[in-house]
């Protein structure tokens, strides 16, 4: 044994000394220049990515994705060494074009989605034409072009070889040897990288939970490797997986009454009322009450809030489906998928939505939305969700009207719905129906048609004879928040233009009005800094040490997404009320629907007026928010509310809620699982009250 290893010992110290005497090091370097080059600048770039994407310490100094993308690149690289003279270098182009349209495409799409690429997305790339302008302003930006550089270097590298004359040719033998020494070395890497995973990090892998956090610990290219399998699953999971999802289904709602059971103030009395349902696009609750220099931003919501039904911390609770997944939480009370989205992906499937039910009660239900009909597939799932009509772009004059960033402007979207409004209250006894806007979408850059609203702060000189002077500082002016607030105060006015039409049309008597902000506006966290603390004396944004500097992290950033959702009758069957409990989308129809008198038991959320202060609104990437903490999953991290002590299990409990609700949202639609045909157990239970 003992001299076994002595004569190992001495096998490896002559090898060590010949890598010593031939500088095989420096002549592996030389003599594979081409494969070195491809392996580096794919790292690069996906680090690049990274760094780009991402701004976190943890981010910035993880070794795992790199080891990950190594590991990844120089697997696909050996399989080179197989190709004979020039056909090398075509297989490392190929790689490398592969490699970097990966870093591209998600660059682009983190911009606009702050989310990474799925393959279970690809169809969506029709939706995104149409935004054209919005896209091309918004998200196509030299950073996304810099990936190109490291791949230019590349090509170029070859070209100097080969003119060098160093671009070696290989024989059969020697081909074989070094691929397999390659493939070797790289899947030592993968073995190293597999070792430093904890439990949690391969779990959250398998589930593809959450795409920053997979990301950020195995980098870009196993990311989506990992996500084409996962994109392939949900149509192998449909068919394979039914028991599983069926048995947790059953389980989750088993001591759910099939009936309403319980009865509040607010039980029955929106009944046989009319019901208009405003989608406000990117309404965040950050402009209400907001004021410049005495002047309000949304002066026409600010009225209406305090008129009526208003729900000071609601989330709307959206994945990467935005206003898609809006539309279908706010209908069915479910969360959006874990994959994909439930708009194109699962279109149809069964949904027990409110548009379902209200039609079930003799309404006319309807939707109205100046945008393509197809996107986010609306035109499908509007009917899966059991909207009658969808009055589309089609149904509306755009010619010679104003346009406003994705299309026809809100005033004139209003005006001409109040039109078919009209039509349909003379021939339908009463309707259900949703207006959905379209005008403060981002980039939130058409600042010229909003109408004069300045984002400024006013100081007041006094000069040396005792006048005093307006001195104006463009703080706001020019920055994505400002615009936003010029934008929100156009969507503002509009909705004002609105409720006056109404008005006049006599559409507010015997009519709901109901209006939600359907996600935040996605504005930059700086902007946000800089709008707290802007010092005017000094043209700047105070330093952190400043005693009066207004911390703005990213638990404020998430706690600030809030968006308003507001319940109004002309008349007081809505009697005025702010109901500061916290609230997501999910249960907007388990509120609602005791109000108009259906009952849904496969809701996902509560009524509010009986859920009251303990509810709790789950996020689709895992975050949770109650009335004590907000709760950030990716990092594990957590901010307390009240600045109390919170304990590990209301911690652990509260996220295996959250883990089980998404699952079984998730397991409804994919498994169809409302589908009296396909499950029994649900055929009773889709009953109206
Ligand atoms: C598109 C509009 C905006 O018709 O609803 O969608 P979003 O980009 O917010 O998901
Ligand atoms: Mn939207």
């Amino acid at each position: 044994m003992k001299e076994k290893l002595n004569k190992q010992l001495k096998r490896g110290k002559k090898y060590l000394k010949r890598v010593k005497d031939e500088k095989l090091i420096k002549k592996y370097f030389k003599e594979n220049t081409l494969f070195l080059t491809f392996i580096i600048i794919c790292v690069i770039n996906s680090t690049m990515l990274r760094f780009f994407t991402m701004h976190t310490m943890e981010n910035y100094l993880a070794i795992k994705p790199i080891l990950a993308d190594i590991g990844i690149v120089t697997i696909v690289g050996s399989f080179s060494y197989l190709f004979k003279g020039k056909k090398r270098y075509t297989y490392l182009l190929i790689a490398s074009i592969f490699f970097t349209s990966i870093c591209m495409i998600n660059s682009i799409y983190y911009t606009f989605y702050t989310s990474f690429a799925s393959a279970s997305m690809l169809s969506l790339t029709q939706f995104i034409a149409p935004v054209s302008d919005a896209v091309v302003e918004n998200v196509l930006q030299l950073k996304d072009l810099l990936y190109l550089i490291p791949f230019l270097y590349f090509v170029f590298t070859y070209h100097r070889l080969l003119k060098q004359g160093r671009f070696n040719r290989y024989s059969k033998e020697e081909r074989k040897t070094k691929w397999l020494h390659t493939l070797i070395v790289g899947a030592a890497t993968m073995v190293v990288f597999t070792v430093t995973l904890s439990g949690l990090e391969i779990g959250r892998f398998v589930k593809q939970w959450n795409r920053e956090y997979i990301v950020m610990r195995f980098g870009i290219y196993l990311y989506q490797g990992n996500d084409v399998v996962k994109s392939l699953q949900p149509k192998i999971s449909a068919m394979f997986g039914y028991d599983n999802a069926k048995k947790s289904f059953d389980e989750y709602f088993k001591d759910k009454s099939d009936t309403r059971d319980y009865k509040n103030e607010y039980t029955g009395i929106l009944e046989g009322k009319n019901v208009i349902v405003i989608h406000a696009e990117s309404f965040q609750d950050v402009a209400l009450n907001k004021t410049f220099n005495g002047e309000e931003v949304t002066p026409n919501m600010n009225k209406l809030i305090k008129e009526g039904l208003f729900f000071s911390n609601f989330y709307s609770q959206v994945s990467v489906g935005t206003s898609s997944d809006t539309e279908l939480t706010f209908n069915t009370s479910l969360m959006p998928t874990q994959n994909g989205t439930a708009f194109v992906s699962y279109f149809d499937r069964t949904y027990n939505g409110t548009p379902k039910f209200m039609k079930e009660k003799g309404y006319y239900t309807f939707s109205m939305h100046a945008n393509n009909a197809d996107f986010w597939n609306r035109r499908a799932m509007h009917e899966s969700l059991g909207y009658e009509k969808f009055y589309s772009k089609e149904t509306y004059k755009t010619e010679g009207e104003e346009m406003i960033g994705l299309g026809l402007s809100d005033k004139s979207f209003f005006k001409q719905s109040v039109e078919k409004l009209k039509k349909i209250n003379e021939e339908h006894d009463k309707f259900y129906g949703i207006v959905i806007s379209l005008s403060n979408h981002t980039p939130f850059s058409d600042v010229t048609k909003y109408g004069e609203f300045k984002v400024t702060m006013n100081e007041e000189v006094t000069n040396e004879d005792g006048t005093t002077t307006t001195v104006e500082h463009p703080y706001l002016e020019g920055t994505k928040l400002g615009n936003y607030f010029k934008s929100v105060h156009y969507a503002d006015a509009a909705l004002g233009e609105f409720f006056t039409e109404l008005d006049e049309a006599g559409l507010l008597e015997n009519t709901v009005v109901m209006l939600y902000g359907d996600h935040d506006a996605r504005l930059p966290k700086a902007d946000y800094v800089k709008m707290l603390n802007y010092d005017m004396t000094t043209d700047s944004v105070k330093s952190k040490d400043d005693p009066t500097y207004q911390e703005f992290n990213s638990y404020h950033y998430e706690l600030n997404r809030k968006v308003p959702l507001l319940i109004w009758t002309k008349d007081d069957t809505i009697k005025a009320k702010q109901v500061d409990d916290i609230m997501g989308m999910y249960d907007v129809q388990p509120t609602i629907s005791n109000m108009l008198g259906f009952y849904n038991k496969y809701s996902l959320g509560h009524d509010i007026f009986e859920i009251k202060d303990n509810n709790i609104v789950v996020f689709p990437n895992g975050n949770w928010l109650t009335n004590k903490v907000y709760y950030n999953s990716q990092k594990g991290e957590y901010m307390s509310l009240k600045d109390e002590v919170i304990g590990e299990n209301y911690i652990k409990e509260n996220s295996d809620y959250a883990e089980k609700l998404l699952d079984v949202s998730n397991n409804i639609i994919v498994f169809d699982l409302l589908n009296p045909n396909k499950n029994e157990s649900a055929v009773s239970k889709e009953v109206s009250k």
